[in-house]
């Protein structure tokens, strides 16, 4: 397998029910490390531009006022399968479908305020992180 990397977001909603420890645990017992991390309140060209890709959808406009309701906690994730590891981790979008044990089925509100973000691929990795933090700010370990 190969080491990836992928950023997770935790949302304002996971952040403001102080559940950050508890999902930065389920990152560290299942082989992902955190390489790099801040706390951050995403202003709204910030979270515009990191959800550009969605910006011709219905939701994008909600999105964007949910994620900058309250800091979020930005981070880099490193290990085997980072990506897909994550993804797994985080359970579906919509946490009404989400995987019993899941951190959306445990921590989600709503398909809105949803608890966690993780990059969907490898090359989405890679520009999210470089969106969020300089090569300086990363610790690979
Ligand atoms: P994320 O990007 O936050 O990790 O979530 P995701 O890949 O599971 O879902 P995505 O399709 O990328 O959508 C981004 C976020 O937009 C909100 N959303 N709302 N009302 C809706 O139909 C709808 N669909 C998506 C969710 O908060 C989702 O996390
Ligand atoms: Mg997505």
């Amino acid at each position: 397998m190969a080491i990836e990397r992928t950023i997770s977001i935790i949302k304002p909603d996971a952040v403001a029910k102080d559940v950050i420890g508890q999902i930065y645990s389920r990152f560290e017992n299942n082989g992902l490390k955190v390489i790099a991390a801040k706390m951050k309140q995403l202003s709204r060209a910030e979270a515009e531009g990191f959800y550009a890709v969605h910006k011709e959808r219905p939701f994008f406009a909600d999105l964007v006022a949910f994620m900058t309701s309250g800091p979020v906690m930005i981070q880099v994730l490193s290990g085997d399968n980072a990506v897909a590891k994550n993804r797994e981790l985080m359970g579906a979008t919509n946490p009404k479908e989400a995987a019993a044990g899941t951190i959306r089925a445990d921590f989600a509100e709503s398909i809105d305020a949803n608890a966690v973000h993780g990059s969907d691929s490898l090359e989405n990795a890679a520009i999210e992180i470089a969106y969020f933090f300089d090569d300086s700010e990363i610790c690979p370990r």
